[in-house]
């Protein structure tokens, strides 16, 4: 899969890591050779170059205790693949919503189109399907077929040439929650294929604009993506036909143009074959490193065991505090979190979404303050408040409930040090945690 960049990216890796020492020239070699495997997978030339800047800078930098060399330099490519393409599984909101599928001639929008059905379906949601291709003579019977084949309604107009018509029709006659619109697609992006998807996404209002892209797009990417990016501010990217031997940089490219992520990946033709993004068994394909999942584990432990020590003897600062409100995001959302723990029963849907939000301002917040401020937040008074509310536009009972919950929580774990008797050092231990 992904050949060609995934044994390039390794075989760099492989070449520094065989290098007795690691040095300015190693590293310039790694930089040089990661730049030849993207190249040569197409992504974008200048996307290149930033990358294997990044990639450059961390490699150089200090070696994270637990980790060998060649463990922390897959951790920064994966990084910096993982930044555009989308650094945590995606979280697929489970509510109505409005889809519009876009893409050029054979991209899997019709497949991509029964997918999402079929997926939301399962998930217990409501889906329809709506034919808005008026232009390729099958395309009616193509998604009338998919849609009976998983039970899901479809609308469509045989013999209809303004698919504006079609969608406004079907928007009032079927019910459903999950409304999603495959359009048509051209072989070359022209004003007409522009100018109809913007129409159709101004009648459907659409929630999710998704970009539908082959894994083999190559340098052509580039401009298809600020295409569509431009008529409909693309917000989601779907990475097709990821089963098929293809290079897969356009995705890296594509993503980085719009700014949106993946969010699934198909993987072929049927309606089952769809999967929700998750980097690392991504990243671990595109890079050729079926251990990956294994070493990021263990790169995390290293550093979540040390910030988790920190919090949990009381022993922490406000910076402290973020790396735990950051990789407690890392994981998932919040609703996720409160999932695992068998907690979703008892925080009402709305109570979790105010919390998450919660957490985000927070963040913002200490973000707004100076190192000082974060080791000592005791010498946070009013007049540095107001700055820090100003700094980060939270309001200041916020910040100052931010301060009060770091206290809070900073005495009750110090009450509660698991080293002392009476502490909590049984608990952690049964977690694997020593003390
Ligand atoms: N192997 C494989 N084939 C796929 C995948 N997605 C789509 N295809 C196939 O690719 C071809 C084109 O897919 P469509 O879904 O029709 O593409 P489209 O974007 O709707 O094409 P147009 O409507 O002509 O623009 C079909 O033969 C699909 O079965 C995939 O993930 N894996
Ligand atoms: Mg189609």
């Amino acid at each position: 899969m992904l050949g060609n960049l995934s044994s390039k990216l390794r075989e760099a890796i492989d070449k520094v890591t065989g290098a007795g020492s690691v040095d300015k020239a190693v590293i310039e070699d790694l930089t040089r050779d990661i730049q030849r495997a993207l190249l040569s997978a197409d992504v974008d030339v200048s996307l290149v170059l930033e990358m294997s800047e990044s990639i450059k800078k961390r490699a150089s930098g200090e070696l994270p205790t637990g980790l060998t060399r060649k463990e922390h330099l897959v951790k920064v490519v994966y990084e910096a693949l993982t930044n555009i393409m989308g650094k945590t599984k995606s979280v697929i909101e489970l509510k109505p919503k409005k889809i519009l599928l876009a893409g050029l001639y054979g991209s899997g929008k019709t497949s991509t189109a029964a997918k999402l059905a079929r997926f939301y379906q399962k998930k217990g949601l409501k889906p329809f399907l709506i034919c808005c291709d008026t232009i390729r003579p099958a395309a009616f019977e193509q998604l009338q077929q998919l849609a009976k084949r998983i039970d899901v309604p479809f609308y469509g107009e045989k013999g209809e040439k303004d698919p504006s018509r079609v969608l406004k029709n079907a928007l009032k006659e079927m019910r459903g929650d999950v409304i999603i619109v495959d359009s048509s697609g051209r072989n070359a992006l022209d004003g007409d294929l522009i100018d109809e998807i913007k129409k159709l996404n101004q009648i459907l209002g659409a929630d999710e604009r998704i970009l539908v892209i082959p894994s083999d797009i190559g340098q052509a990417a580039k401009e298809q993506a600020s295409a569509f990016h431009n008529a409909l501010g693309i917000s989601d990217v779907i990475v097709t036909k990821l089963d098929a031997t293809a290079k897969g940089g356009g995705a890296l490219t594509a993503c980085n143009l719009t700014g949106a992520k993946v969010k699934f990946i198909a993987v072929g033709e049927t309606p089952e074959d769809l999967q929700v993004y998750d980097p690392e068994k991504f990243v671990a394909r595109l890079i050729g490193f079926p251990d990956l999942e294994t070493l990021l584990e263990k790169a995390r432990s290293v550093v979540d065991e040390k910030s988790a020590k920190k919090m949990i003897t009381g022993d922490f600062t406000m910076s402290d505090f973020m790396t735990q409100i950051e990789s407690m995001q890392k994981m998932g959302s919040m609703s996720q979190i409160l999932d695992m723990a068998g907690l979703s029963k008892v925080a009402k849907k709305g109570n979790v979404d105010e919390q998450e939000a919660k957490m985000k301002r927070w963040k913002y917040a200490i973000h707004a303050m100076t190192t000082e401020e974060r080791d000592n937040p005791e010498i946070v008074n009013s007049s540095r408040i107001r700055r820090i509310a100003t700094g980060s536009g939270i309001k200041e009972a916020e910040v100052r409930e931010l301060l009060a919950n770091y206290s809070k929580i900073k005495k009750m774990m110090k009450q509660f040090n698991p080293k002392k008797r009476g502490g909590f050092g049984g608990l952690f231990r049964q977690f694997g945690m020593k003390f």
